[in-house]
C-alpha cells in the first residue's frame, strides 16, 4: 500500500500530465496516419512502426519542452514509490490522566498519521476506576479533525489509577470547550467488543497494538469467545490480525544485577495478573520498550497555547502533580513506544538481543539473556542519546498545525 505523499505530488502535478498527455497523443494520431498511409497494413512493419512512434513521441516532447519536465516527475516520484512505506495500522491502549506522557504519545502519533506512516486502527482508554480518560481521547481525536477513530474504554471500575491527576473531569466535563461528546468511559462503546469488531475488518496480519498502560484490554480480548463480529477466539482473531505487540512496560528489567523489578504499567493498580495473561498468550512477536525517563519533552507543544486540549492537559498535569510548567517538560516513556511501533529502532533505540521476559505476579519480572523463548525482544534506549531524542519528539511535536 501507498502513503500519501506520492498521490499528494501526482495531483499536484496532475495539470502538467493532461497538458503532456494531451499534446503527445495528439501528434502521435497524426504519425499514425502517416504510417499506416506509408506502410499499409502489413503488420510485417509493426517493430518497425513502434520504434518510430517512440521516436517520434521522443522528439514531440523535446520539442514540446516536455521531456524534462516529465523527467523531473519522474525522478521526484521514483523514490516516493520505491521507498514510501505503508502506514503502520496501530491499535493505541492508553492510560490516559495518570501520566501526561500519553498525550505526547497520542500528539505524536497524530503526527505519524499527518505524514502518512500511521494509521490509528482504534483507541482504547483500559482504565475504569477514573473514568475520565476516553474524554480526554475524544478531545484530542476532534482537534486533529479525526473524530471517527473507533474508540473503546474499560466499562469496569476495578483497574487503573485512582487518582484523577490530569483533572480531566473538570477538563472535559463541559463539552463546549474541546467540543467533545465523550465525558465519562460509558459513553464510549465497551472495549473488547470494539477490538474484536475492529480487528475482524482488518487484514490479517497487519495491526500492530500498542499497550502504553495497563494490560487489562488486551487480556480481555485473548480471553474473549466467539461474538457477532468474528467465529474466533480472541487467541486466534489476534494471531490471525495483530502481528506484534508494542509494550511500554518491564522498565528496568534488563538490569545487570538481574535484580526482579515491577514497572507502573505492568504491575500496579490491579494489573500484574492481566500481564501474565498476556504474555503467557499472546500468539506473536512482542517488544518491550525501556527506556524514556531522561528524554523530556511538552516543550514541542509550547505553540499550540492555552485553549488546546493538548496543551492544556499536559499543563494541567504538570501543575496538579509537580506544580511545575510546560517548560520544565516531562519524561517520555509513552512516545517510545509509539516511536518504536512506527520508526522502529532508529537512531535511539537498540535491540537487545534473544531473550525472555520471566514474569511473576507476585514478585516482578525481568530479562532473561539466553536462547529466546518465544518471540519476545527488548528494547532499549541507546547510552547518551537523551538529549537528541528530547530534540527529535520536541520537533516532531512542534510540526503539529495549530489549526486543523
Ligand atoms: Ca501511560
Amino acid at each position: 500500500m501507498l502513503s500519501g505523499q506520492p498521490w499528494l505530488i501526482l495531483r499536484r502535478f496532475w495539470p502538467l500530465s493532461r497538458e503532456l498527455f494531451g499534446s503527445i497523443s495528439k501528434r502521435l494520431l497524426s504519425f499514425a496516419e502517416l504510417s499506416f498511409g506509408q506502410y499499409g497494413a502489413d503488420w510485417s512493419f509493426f517493430p518497425k512502426w513502434l520504434l518510430l512512434i517512440l521516436f517520434n513521441w521522443m522528439k514531440v516532447m523535446r520539442e514540446t519542452g516536455l521531456l524534462n519536465r516529465t523527467l523531473l516527475i519522474l525522478v521526484v516520484c521514483f523514490p516516493l514509490f520505491t521507498f514510501s512505506q505503508a502506514p503502520e495500522k496501530i491499535i493505541f491502549d492508553t492510560d490516559m490522566g495518570s501520566d501526561c506522557d500519553d498525550v505526547g504519545a497520542l500528539a505524536l502519533l497524530h503526527q505519524y498519521v499527518s505524514e502518512g506512516k500511521a494509521e490509528i486502527v482504534a483507541e482504547v482508554y483500559s482504565s475504569g476506576v477514573v473514568p475520565y480518560g476516553a474524554g480526554v481521547i475524544d478531545a484530542i481525536n476532534r482537534f486533529f479533525g479525526r473524530s471517527d477513530i473507533p474508540l473503546g474504554a474499560s466499562h469496569g471500575n476495578e483497574v487503573g489509577d485512582p487518582v484523577d491527576k490530569m483533572l480531566a473531569e473538570q477538563m472535559i466535563s463541559d463539552t463546549s470547550r474541546y467540543g467533545n461528546r465523550i465525558v465519562t468511559n460509558t459513553d464510549a462503546p465497551e472495549q473488547v467488543g470494539l477490538l474484536r469488531k475492529v480487528l475482524a475488518s482488518q487484514p490479517d496480519g497487519e495491526v500492530t497494538y500498542v499497550t502504553i498502560g495497563h494490560t487489562e484490554a488486551l487480556a480481555s480480548l485473548l480471553n474473549s469467545g466467539p461474538d457477532q463480529y468474528s467465529p474466533l477466539s480472541g487467541e486466534d482473531l489476534v494471531e490471525k490480525k495483530v502481528q506484534r505487540w508494542v509494550a511500554l512496560g518491564a522498565l528496568n528489567a534488563g538490569n545487570e544485577r538481574g535484580d526482579l523489578v515491577k514497572d507502573w504499567n505492568f504491575f500496579f493498580n490491579g494489573t500484574a495478573d492481566y500481564t501474565r495473561t498476556c504474555l503467557e498468550k499472546f500468539p506473536n512477536e512482542v517488544y518491550f520498550i525501556d527506556g524514556g525517563s531522561d528524554v523530556m519533552t511538552g516543550q514541542g507543544l509550547q505553540h499550540l497555547g492555552k485553549g488546546n486540549i493538548l496543551y492544556d492537559a499536559y499543563v494541567s498535569w504538570l501543575d496538579n502533580v509537580f506544580d511545575r510548567t510546560l517548560e520544565d517538560q516531562r519524561s517520555s516513556w509513552d512516545l517510545l513506544a509509539v516511536y518504536f511501533a512506527v520508526e522502529g529502532k532508529g537512531s535511539y533505540l537498540s535491540d537487545r538481543g534473544p531473550g525472555y521476559l520471566e514474569f511473576s505476579s507476585e514478585k516482578g519480572c525481568r530479562w532473561i539473556q539466553t536462547e529466546p523463548r518465544g518471540n519476545q525482544y527488548l528494547i532499549s534506549q541507546r547510552e547518551g542519546i537523551d538529549e537528541a531524542f528530547s530534540e527529535y519528539l520536541n520537533e516532531k511535536l512542534a510540526m503539529i498545525e495549530k489549526d486543523y
